[in-house]
């Protein structure tokens, strides 16, 4: 009896023993000793919603670009992870209607022609528009009858296209005519996560594949996918969805949050990639990003018959380690930090919001400078403001502008702001009682705070504004002399988390007559930009 009970302790104390903790794919670490191949975000500031299409050996990628003109910028490169801006696909005021707050793109190649797919929320909905040339010009738009946003354009081998957006209605379409040839029928129901959107379907291995974005665009974001052997469905789940995120425990902590809203695709020498958008905390906890979503690159692991696997656990780092196509930098001229207004144009980093008033921004290339004329409007109000910028792109940075302005009433001020989802912090020149004053003036929503007044003397000031990360710092020089610090902000309080909606920081130059059109021109000698 005793040997019994021997054996029935040895083999309930064996059963115990041998029980192994359940594998947790959410906690599984990369090896960090690995060579760092490249670094993420591929293409930092405000570029979120990346859409990836391939010709050859040439990539091409576009963003969503919401309030800001020239709209939806599309860059080109030859190996996945240097990338240089060519154009915009919006870039004619006749190509919108009303508004423009443009939503996430898709960008497919079809028959010698690109495709750009996409959505105007505050008017007309979905369209799309075409080019031989990525770079431009882009054709009018194609106007679609489907509701929702992130419209996805494919072209299956049968020589039918399908639109879908983020409700999961499928319908064929007239590529020429953006007419529906068939009904809207919803294909999937995702995971159940919130904000499901940005569909995507590839046709693999006799499959087709539907990936998506779920669990908003904030740290629960993440990307799914399901399959079926038929456009129309029924789709089946993978199993080990979501197959990007950082909602979990091996996001935690990750400098980048927020991953998802992905595309995929086969590079020439056939490997597999993923580009997706994430933002980088200027702060602990819990995260504030000011740089916007940035677009990210992960290797995607995809064999045959079988599901994609991205960058083993779903998760990517700052330093990546995945081998990648032979690297081809991008020229220096567009990483150039000195703007002195000597080219005929602007370049392809300047936006105004909205639509520009043309005649409110002169550009005198032969002189070298840019001269602004404030209109009634200033920024935060609805419409176009004169105001003209570009995005921030890196953690610390400077700007700074060389400006003569000479306000001659008291409702005009000019000068260098910071603007987010029409929340602005600007140091300004303005006038009082006949003199000429800086302040920095910190506005969110109904509150403004405006910092002592510096009386300044008569000539051209400099006006710089640096970031740290968590601070601003805004000061000014006049003569040539030391830069002053005139006031230090939070960061926090122009972060995406705190003025809502979905872009990232620009840094521009503005004038405005508050309430009527200022008289006084604001004249810019040079911008310089440094991150
Ligand atoms: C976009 C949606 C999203 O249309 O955010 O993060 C929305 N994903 O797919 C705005 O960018």
């Amino acid at each position: 009896m005793r040997y019994v009970y021997l054996m029935l302790f040895l083999y309930i104390s064996q059963q115990l023993f041998s029980q192994q903790v359940n594998p947790n794919p959410w906690v599984m670490a990369h090896d960090t000793t690995e060579e760092i191949t490249y670094h993420n975000p591929v293409i930092p500031g405000f570029y979120p919603d990346p859409g990836v299409c391939c010709v050859g050996n040439d990539y091409y990628l576009v963003n969503s670009s919401f309030e800001y003109f020239p709209g939806v910028p599309v860059f080109h490169s030859k190996d996945l992870v240097n990338w240089e801006q060519i154009g915009h696909c919006i870039h004619r005021e006749d190509q919108i209607k009303g508004e423009i707050n443009i939503f996430a793109p898709t960008i497919r190649y079809h028959d010698g022609t690109f495709y750009m797919i996409t959505t105007n929320v505050t008017h007309g909905g979905n369209f799309f528009v075409t080019a031989e040339n990525p770079a431009g010009p882009w054709s009018d738009p194609v106007w679609i009858d489907m509701p929702e946003i992130d419209p996805d354009l494919f072209f299956d081998d049968n020589e039918k296209t399908y639109v879908i957006t983020s409700r999961f209605e499928l319908a064929e379409i007239d590529i020429t005519t953006g007419r529906l040839l068939s009904e809207r029928r919803k294909i999937w129901n995702s995971t159940g996560g919130r904000y499901p959107e940005a569909p995507h379907i590839y046709r693999k291995d006799g499959f087709y594949y539907l990936m998506a974005a779920e669990g908003g665009t904030e740290e629960a974001h993440m990307v799914t996918i399901a399959r079926s052997h038929n456009i129309w469905g029924p789709y089946i789940d993978n199993p080990a969805n979501p197959i990007a995120t950082h909602v979990n425990y091996a996001g935690m902590g990750n400098p980048i949050q927020g991953i998802g809203h992905a595309d995929i695709i086969q590079a020439h020498d056939k490997t597999w990639w993923m580009v997706l958008h994430g933002y980088r905390s200027v702060t602990g906890y819990p995260p504030h990003h000011i740089l916007g979503r940035e677009t990210c690159l992960a290797p995607v692991s995809w064999p045959k018959g079988t599901w994609p696997v991205v960058n083993g656990n779903g998760t990517i780092s700052l330093n990546m380690t995945a081998p990648t196509l032979p690297q081809v930098p991008v020229p220096v001229k567009q990483r150039k930090p000195f703007t002195d207004f000597e080219n005929p144009q602007l370049g392809l980093e300047w936006n105004y919001i909205q639509p520009p008033v043309d005649e409110n921004f002169h550009l005198n290339h032969k002189e070298g400078t840019l001269t602004l004329n404030g209109s009634a409007l200033t920024i935060g109000e609805k419409g176009n403001p004169t105001f003209v910028g570009r995005r921030l792109t890196g953690i610390p940075f400077e700007a700074t502008i060389r400006m003569k302005f000479d306000p001659q009433s008291e409702n005009e001020e000019a000068g260098l702001t910071l603007v987010n989802n029409g929340s602005h912090f600007d140091i300004v020149v303005y006038t009082k009682n006949g003199k000429r004053f800086l302040s920095v003036k910190l506005q969110f929503g109904q509150t403004i705070y405006l910092s002592e007044a510096v009386e300044l003397t008569p000539g051209h000031i400099d006006l710089r504004i640096e970031g740290t990360g968590p601070e601003f710092i805004f000061s000014y020089a006049q003569n040539n002399e030391e830069f002053e610090i005139v006031e230090k902000a939070d960061a926090r309080f122009l972060s995406t988390e705190t003025v809502g909606w979905f872009t990232g920081l620009y840094i521009g130059l503005y004038a405005t007559g508050k309430g009527k059109p200022a008289k006084a021109p604001a004249v810019f000698d040079w911008f310089e930009y440094r991150d």
